[in-house]
């Protein structure tokens, strides 16, 4: 995926699978006014953190989510409250049902 004139992976997995339409998310999952992206795909779960207009950083590893999601085979995300404590929420869907469920803010 390009932003500007950077190039970020998206986890297509193998294939590669491209991004599809419900694969991309924009949320300011660490309230700085800063949209920044989840990348959902074949290849797993990627969280990137806009660090100015046309830079973002992989931040997937400070998530601490368990290798299962970080690896599964997603078909998209989407941000919502899911436990409604306020927080935004990650969801991920998945045909393989293993993988399924949701990132809970990290
Ligand atoms: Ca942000
Ligand atoms: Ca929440």
């Amino acid at each position: 995926m390009r932003i500007g004139n950077a190039s970020y992976p998206f986890p297509g997995g193998p294939a590669p699978v491209p991004p599809g339409p419900e694969g991309v998310v924009g949320l300011d999952f660490n309230y700085d006014f800063k949209t920044d992206l989840v990348l959902a795909g074949a290849g797993g779960f990627r969280l990137f953190k806009q660090e100015s207009a046309n830079k973002f950083a992989d931040v997937t590893a400070q998530t601490k989510l368990s290798s299962t999601i970080l690896n599964g085979s997603f078909t998209g995300a989407w941000a919502a409250d899911v436990d409604s404590d306020g927080d935004l929420d990650v969801v991920l869907g998945a045909e393989n049902r293993a993988a399924n469920g949701f990132a809970k803010q990290w």
